[in-house]
Order: structure tokens, then C-alpha cells, then sequence
């Protein structure tokens, strides 16, 4: 059987990360794309030539054509800009809204049966925009979020509870902003679930506060440190999850900015929710239940995301 294709758009910190993954976990043949010369081309060889030591095969390919990603099973969209110190998420929107228009039209044109997986910021009102751009079903365009977010919380949690982080789940839902919903009570060691932790003395109400505060500015804390990009080990290797899911059909139970219509009492949006991807894309929508103090969160981060797709309805009115 021929080797899955994957086209990632937008060869920067995360594109070259995810071609490197990519490799080493020999998901498939990697196209990278991006407007900038040179680079795709230049990492893709680079790649291609680690092969030998490392002892994968696959097929590497740079280009600024995206008639090269024709045929791509999954498009891994990071194309755009990234913040600096200072700036929030939601900063981007005008400049990457128009990259999201020109990614879209060429995954429309070239890619139209791939799964897409979009990282660009900010998250829910550009993966709402490149589904409308490119005209994909809504379940085969997902954004890339909660994974990265309650990665983040599963490993200050693993680092407060000195356990695995094998054992550590979490759900972050939500918009991928300052009011993202880190959900105590559905994450859990070993099935344990942290409020019972609390109870049992394993850690105190402060620090799980600290902790759920620290996941929420875990972007602005990599930015504050890198000063000169924002993170991208971490986001990579959470695409490359969520895309692995799909190739391999592994019905993975992962928060994504799915587009949800009926569960959770949303109509028609984009936003972080638990979500089950394999061969069909996001195959289901979990319609969990929350307890009044969560639900008035995850409103408040569902209100922020959109007030941000309005913005973008205000910049491109052809949206709808
Ligand atoms: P960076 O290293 O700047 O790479 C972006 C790449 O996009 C550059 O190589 C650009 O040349 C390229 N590019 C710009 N415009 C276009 C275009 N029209 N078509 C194709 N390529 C283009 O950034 P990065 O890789 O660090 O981050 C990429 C995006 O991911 C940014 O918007 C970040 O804010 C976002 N991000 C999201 C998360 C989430 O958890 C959702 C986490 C980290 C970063």
C-alpha cells in the first residue's frame, strides 16, 4: 500500500517540527509548504538526510507550488505569524485571517479529500475560517488545541503529583484563549479524579488553582521566555497525535476545536470540545455534562470565540 501523504502548510517553527515527527514516527510522505523561498526546501533536504542515522524511509519534499500537496491525506496548516511578547492570540487575527483565504483556496484546489488540522492563531475563529475557505466538510477540518492545553496541565499535574504522566488525563475545553476551561473534575490520576486528590491531601486547593492559572497562560509563558516566537515542540506533537488518529484509525478520545452543532447546547461553531477522531475525521462530538460553576466558564470562553469570529465576519464579509 502506498504511504499516506502529508502536506504541512507553513514550514516555520512548527512546520519543520512536525516534518521531523513526521519522520521519525514514519507517519507518511511529507510535502512542506511555504510562501517563503528556500526554507521548505532546505528543511525537507535537511530531514531527508538525518533518514540514514535515524533509519527511517520517506519521501521529503520542499516547495512554494501547492500543486505539490495534490492528493494529500492530511494538511497540517500552521501558516501565518506567530505572537511576540505582549501580544495576545487574538492580536493576529487581521494578518492571519488572510493567510487563512489563501491556505484554504489551495487546499480546496489541490487537497479537497484530506483531513486538515489547523494550529494558527487564534485557534477557533481561524479553524472556522479555513473550513469556509476551503469548503471541506466540517468534520474533516478540526483545529489543534486542547491536546497542547491539557498536555500542559497533565504535565504540572504529573510534576506536582511526582507520578507518570502516563497516568495523568485532563480535558481542557474551550476557546483557546486566556478563558480556556481546564476541567478539574474530568481530570484524573489513575482514574482518581483531582477534586477527591484534594480531599485526600495529595495536594491543596491553591496550588490546583496555581496549576489551572499556569495551564491558561501556558502559551505566554513560552513566548515570555523564547521572546522571539511562541512554543513549538509541544504544539507539534500534538497535531502529529491528533494526525496519527486519523491515518491509523485509533477512535481517540481528544479535546479539539471541533465544529459542533447540537451537543453541548452549541449551534453551529467552532470551539474545544472532546471529540473522537479516526478514519472518519471527528467521527463524534462527546456531549459531556458540567455543573453550573463549569458551564458558566466554558459560556464565557464560548462568548470570547464569538466575539472573535464576528471580527473576522467584519474583516471578510463573504464569511457567513
Ligand atoms: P513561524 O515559525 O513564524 O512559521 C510560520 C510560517 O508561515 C513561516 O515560515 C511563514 O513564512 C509561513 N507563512 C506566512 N504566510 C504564509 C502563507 N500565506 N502561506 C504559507 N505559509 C505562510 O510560526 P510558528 O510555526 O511558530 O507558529 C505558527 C502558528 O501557530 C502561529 O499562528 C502561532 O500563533 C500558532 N500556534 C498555535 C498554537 C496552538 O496551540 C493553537 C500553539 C503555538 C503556535
Amino acid at each position: 500500500m502506498a504511504r499516506p501523504k502529508i502536506a504541512l502548510i507553513g514550514a516555520g517553527q512548527i512546520g519543520g517540527t512536525l516534518a521531523h515527527l513526521a519522520a521519525i514516527k514514519e507517519l507518511g510522505d511529507v510535502v512542506l509548504f511555504d510562501i517563503a523561498e528556500g526554507i521548505p526546501q532546505g528543511k525537507a533536504l535537511d530531514i531527508a538526510e538525518s533518514g540514514p542515522a535515524e533509519g527511517f524511509d520517506g519521501s521529503f519534499k520542499g516547495t512554494n507550488d501547492y500543486a505539490d500537496i495534490a492528493g494529500a491525506d492530511v494538511c497540517i496548516v500552521t501558516a501565518g505569524v506567530p505572537r511576540k511578547p505582549g501580544m495576545s492570540r487574538d492580536d493576529l487575527l487581521g494578518i492571519n485571517l488572510k493567510v487563512m483565504k489563501s491556505v484554504g483556496e489551495g487546499i480546496k484546489a489541490h487537497a479537497p479529500d484530506a483531513f486538515v488540522i489547523c494550529i494558527t492563531n487564534p485557534l477557533d475563529a481561524m479553524v472556522w475560517a479555513l473550513q469556509q475557505y476551503a469548503g471541506l466538510p466540517a468534520n474533516k477540518v478540526v483545529g489543534m488545541a486542547g491536546v497542547l492545553d491539557s498536555a500542559r496541565f497533565r504535565h504540572f499535574l504529573a510534576t506536582e503529583f511526582n507520578v507518570s504522566m502516563r497516568d495523568v488525563t485532563a480535558f481542557v475545553l474551550g476557546g483557546h484563549g486566556d478563558t480556556m476551561v481546564p476541567l478539574a473534575r474530568y481530570s484524573t490520576v489513575g482514574g482518581i479524579p483531582l477534586p477527591d486528590l484534594v480531599e485526600m491531601g495529595w495536594t491543596t486547593q491553591e496550588s490546583l488553582d496555581a496549576i489551572i492559572q499556569r495551564t491558561r497562560d501556558g502559551g505566554a509563558e513560552i513566548v515570555g521566555l523564547l521572546k522571539t516566537g511562541s512554543a513549538f515542540y509541544a504544539p507539534a506533537t500534538s497535531a502529529i497525535e491528533m494526525a496519527e488518529a486519523y491515518l491509523r484509525d485509533q477512535k481517540r478520545l481528544l479535546p479539539c476545536a471541533a465544529y459542533v452543532d447540537g451537543a453541548l447546547g452549541l449551534e453551529g461553531m467552532y470551539v474545544g470540545v472532546p471529540t473522537i477522531i479516526g478514519a472518519g475525521g471527528i467521527e463524534r462530538v462527546v456531549d459531556i455534562k458540567m455543573n453550573a460553576d463549569e458551564q458558566a466558564m466554558f459560556d464565557k470562553s464560548v462568548d470570547a470565540v464569538k466575539g472573535l469570529v464576528d471580527a473576522c465576519k467584519g474583516i471578510d464579509p463573504t464569511l457567513a
